[in-house]
């Protein structure tokens, strides 16, 4: 999968495509990641990116040109690499990542995942024109109601995000199935070595070696974990009778304890 991003600060991706699982992926030729910066379609003597908002106010906006020039090279960069996306136009997609779009989701990374490549716009600023918006963006993805500096953080959370639903990234390829299956649920909690630390100990459920055992307790911690802190979460899940027997018997301990 393919991804090119345009951005005034190119080397802000570098915190994926030189660290852990994404740079991993970009060495094994499953992911590329490529930037072209807006920058360098400026005219002028000191390379004007940004431009004053009609109506006023103390916001700029991204300057139309540059930016129009930048996504179309991102645009060719994209096609001209891979023949068949000129033709099949549904497996290509322009997004701009912006605080008005639809917040981004397991669900929808995994459906971005089946793309083949993806222009990514991250503003700055105010961000775009509206009518550069209109004009070439297909979808616009936020991640989420707080507010960031730009979109360069959020590209690199969505292309990440992507990057682990593609086939053969995560080691494991039962860690994809893995995340997405949990999408909807906390996950339950985790130990290691030693045994004893501190004043805890490891449940005995997990050093006795019955995988079933295992499987129930850590559901059952999952449901219960989702219960305490994300109750939103459980009310849009529908529970088969095992979850829900499971989750009545962890809040049945819960208001013993
Ligand atoms: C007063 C209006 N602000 C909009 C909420 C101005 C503004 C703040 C921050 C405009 C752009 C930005 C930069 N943020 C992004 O480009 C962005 C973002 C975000 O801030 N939060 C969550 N997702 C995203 S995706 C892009």
């Amino acid at each position: 999968m393919k991804f090119s991003v345009v951005t005034l600060f190119p080397q802000m991706f570098d915190a994926i495509t030189a660290y852990g699982v994404t740079s991993r992926a970009v060495k094994r030729g499953l992911l590329e990641v490529s930037m072209v910066n807006p920058r360098d379609f400026t005219e002028d003597k000191h390379r004007t990116v940004d431009d004053r908002s009609y109506g006023g106010g103390p916001g700029m906006v991204m300057m139309v040109e540059p930016m129009k020039k930048a996504i179309h090279q991102a645009k060719t960069q994209l096609t001209d690499s891979n023949k068949e996306l000129t033709e099949v136009a549904a497996s290509f997609k322009v997004i701009y990542l912006s605080p008005q779009g639809a917040a981004l989701t397991q669900a929808k990374a995994k459906e971005l995942a089946q793309l083949s490549a993806v222009v990514l716009i991250a503003g700055r600023y105010e961000g775009l024109d509206q009518r550069l918006i209109d004009a070439v963006v297909d979808e616009e993805i936020s991640i989420g109601d707080f507010v960031v500096s730009g979109g360069e953080l959020p590209a690199m959370v969505l292309i990440d995000a992507v990057a682990r639903c593609l086939p053969d990234v995560l080691g494991h390829n039962l860690s994809a199935e893995e995340d997405s299956f949990s999408a909807g649920l906390l996950d339950h909690p985790h130990y290691t070595r030693p045994v004893q630390h501190d004043d805890g100990s490891v449940p005995d459920v997990l050093l006795s070696g019955n995988h079933e055992h295992i499987r129930v307790w850590r559901l059952k911690q999952s449901l219960g974990q989702t219960w305490l802190k994300r109750p939103d979460l459980l009310k849009e899940k529908t529970l088969t009778d095992e979850e829900q027997r499971l989750l009545a018997e962890f809040q049945m301990e819960w208001q013993s304890n």
